[in-house]
């Protein structure tokens, strides 16, 4: 079998997608997510410009050859752009492979290992009150654990915190003029503020629910360890991205002052990202999503030495990875041993419309579905009437003005 044709297309059904479609000799056809929120058209270009000419004629079957060949081929690797097209591409062939041998992808990756993948979704509320009632939602909607973030007292607009005015998409902190929103931070307050959200939480909903929070890599080390020991008596599933941790060795703080479980890697690229972290087991989650990891090759190897140093897996699951990285997520936690969670905030009916998924969540637990491949289809049609529309994730700058992590 030959790769005669691959094509890069964008659809924007309320956000923006870009899709990898490999089309065969055969006629058989694998999808891949190359959504790289707010710098899209990068990752086509690299796609379009120098991967697509490369794949015409290729084994589709041959996937870590090409992967490697991908990978090492460039010289220049790693990067979020990079990894983002090789993730389409291997993605799109583990899902030609799947549908040749008529099985959905989780049975050629071991079979499941469980029945069904546990979810956390996304409450947030301007004030603890507001995010109560979200709580309420998110547990009505069949959530079993759920992420909680609010507005902090003198901050005008947090990230993932709707602000109150109108906004355009479903999500709420994206900008789509031509320069990012601006949000502001404060961390002293923040620090202040987070353990008595959590008590709140817990005095609503008890000492059962498995609440998370999502820090979004805004503290240093001691900082980190500090909300990490204050917030221990709520007993998190998680404290997520408490540092950027492009130093992974900062993370020895965190664990030496604090027992809080601690989750990162929405942003990594690689499994060298994670060497320190997972040798010295300084996390419990590892939260790469296949979209930007560079697709289903790697983040196997990257579950197994996760498994090896006894943690577990919490890819992540924002509204930007398309129904196709999302499903490709799904088929290798069901099939993983090591499966913490699934973070599942779920898509508009526009992109489920576009994006034709055999993945389901009821009662309570998502399953990828029995269609042969990663069980998604794109209906090209739909998409169409949806062209690109810049939109950009927000910045965040301090009270005086100076730009902050975030
Ligand atoms: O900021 O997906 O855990 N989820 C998150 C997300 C990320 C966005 C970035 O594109 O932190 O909201
Ligand atoms: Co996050």
């Amino acid at each position: 079998m030959k790769i005669v044709d691959a094509r890069v297309i964008v659809t924007c059904p309320g956000r923006n997608f870009v899709t990898l479609k490999i089309t065969t000799d055969e006629g058989v056809t694998g999808l891949g997510d190359a959504t790289l929120n707010g710098r899209e058209q990068a990752v086509v270009a690299y796609l379009r410009e120098h991967v697509v000419p490369l794949l015409i004629g290729l084994d589709p079957h041959r996937i870590e050859d090409t992967w490697q060949y991908l990978y090492r081929g460039a010289y220049w690797r790693r990067g979020p752009v990079t990894m983002a097209a090789i993730a389409a591409v291997d993605v799109a062939l583990w899902d030609v492979k799947a549908k040749v041998a008529g099985l959905p992808l989780y049975q050629l990756l071991g079979g499941a290992s469980r029945e069904g993948l546990r979810t956390y979704g996304h409450a947030n509320g301007r004030d603890i009150p507001e995010l109560l009632d979200s709580v309420r939602a998110r547990l009505a909607e069949g959530h079993t654990s759920v992420r909680v973030q609010t507005g902090v007292p003198g901050l005008r607009r947090v990230y993932g915190v709707h602000s109150g005015d109108p906004v355009p998409s479903g999500d709420r902190s994206r900008s789509e003029d031509a320069r990012p929103l601006v949000e502001d931070w404060d961390t002293a307050a923040y620090l202040r503020h987070v353990p008595t959200v959590l008590e709140a939480v817990r005095a609503e909903f008890g000492p059962e629910l498995p609440l998370l929070h999502d820090v979004h890599h805004r503290l240093s080390p001691q900082q980190a360890a500090r909300l990490a020991k204050s917030v221990e008596p709520y007993d998190l599933f998680w404290l997520e991205d408490c540092t950027p941790a492009e130093n992974q060795a900062a993370l020895r703080l965190v664990r030496q002052h604090s027992t809080t479980p601690l989750a990162i890697g929405e942003v990594f690229n690689t499994i060298h990202d994670y060497k320190t972290l997972l040798d010295e087991q300084l996390v419990d989650f590892v939260r790469s999503a296949v979209t930007h990891f560079g697709g289903i090759t790697p983040m196997r190897k990257l579950f197994d030495y996760a498994a090896v140093n006894q943690v577990r897996t919490g890819i992540h699951g924002p509204e930007d990875i398309s129904p196709v990285g999302m499903a490709a997520g799904l088929h290798l936690d069901l099939a993983a041993h090591n499966f913490g969670i699934q973070e599942y905030s779920g898509h508009t009916d526009a992109t489920n419309a576009v994006f034709r998924h055999a993945y389901t969540f009821e009662g309570g637990y998502l399953h990828p579905g029995e269609a042969p491949g990663i069980g998604v289809e794109l209906d090209e049609e739909a998409a169409a009437a949806f062209p690109y529309r810049p939109g950009y994730l927000p910045v965040n700058r301090l009270v005086d003005g100076t730009v902050h992590d975030w």
